[in-house]
């Protein structure tokens, strides 16, 4: 009986352990005006990260591994300065960005370290959130081991200062993957945009603090992410129009511009 039972158990145990790999840990992010509800831990690997605006404004998650000895407060000052992706931060992306009541998902591979989480959306005074309270630190350990992001149907290339959509964007695309060639951290902000509206019309909007009716539909998007990282998003594609926006503050030039304001936006159809 007990060599029975054993066999019983090797057999799950072998049908089991490869599903546990594929399947990420769930983190939520709850966002308020201005904080979030944060879980304080999670394990390395991967990660869907959920972000659930209970709050009134536009906000998302921005998730940056935190160089050795450095923290959320010195990421704060790095923002300050507006170049907040020195060697030491690096940007892990996130869910961004969230309308109020929204929810939205980003699934990523954690890599073991201290994190330091924000939300660098501008408010209406020209704030950043973060400048307002919003960030949090999370702990990540263990090992990602050879964890790697579930399969695509599509991927959006970033670059210095654009996009590349490989593979058909449609209304049966489930899955995307999204990845930064460099060499600087960008995002990708997807916007369905209501009839009239530009992308421009959606940078406009979000830089200034949002404080009028959105300029579409907020459907998807993957917050700063070094160059090299990736992560893979579910958006519910309907036909349209739609803006693809990156709001990271440039790297090179002394003014760190917003990448939207040196051309690093797009506008595509989905059939
Ligand atoms: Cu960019």
């Amino acid at each position: 009986m007990h060599c029975r039972l054993a066999a019983l158990l090797t057999c799950v145990g072998l049908l089991a352990a490869p599903l546990a790999a594929q399947s990420p840990q769930l983190l939520t992010f709850t966002a308020m005006d201005f904080a979030f509800r944060a879980p304080p831990t999670a394990r390395a690997g991967l990660a869907t990260v959920r972000l659930v605006n209970a709050g009134t404004k536009l906000h998302h998650v921005q998730l940056v591994r935190l160089g050795e000895g450095k923290t959320v407060r010195d990421l704060i000052d790095a923002w300050r300065a507006r170049d907040p992706f020195p060697a030491w931060a690096v940007g892990m992306g996130g869910p961004t960005a969230a309308w109020k009541g929204q929810t939205l998902e980003a699934t990523v591979v954690l890599e073991p370290g201290r994190y330091g989480v924000v939300c660098w959306v501008p408010a209406p005074d020209g704030q950043l959130h973060l400048m307002k309270g919003m960030f949090a630190t999370l702990e990540v350990t263990g090992s990602a081991g050879a964890a790697t992001l579930p399969k695509a149907d599509a991927t959006i290339t970033l670059f210095d200062y654009n996009y590349q959509v490989t593979g058909a964007l449609s209304r049966t695309t489930r899955a995307v993957r999204v990845e930064n060639k460099g060499p600087q951290t960008h995002e990708l902000v997807l916007v369905r945009l209501a009839p009239g509206k530009s992308p421009l019309d959606a940078a406009k909007w979000a830089e200034g603090g949002q404080v009028t009716d959105p300029p579409g539909e907020m459907v998807a998007g993957v917050s700063g992410l070094a160059p090299g990282r990736a992560a893979v998003i579910r958006p519910a594609l309907r036909s349209g129009r739609y803006a693809l926006v990156c709001f990271v503050p440039d790297a090179k030039s002394a003014a760190h511009k917003a990448h939207v304001e040196l051309g690093m936006m797009k506008e595509i159809v989905v059939q």
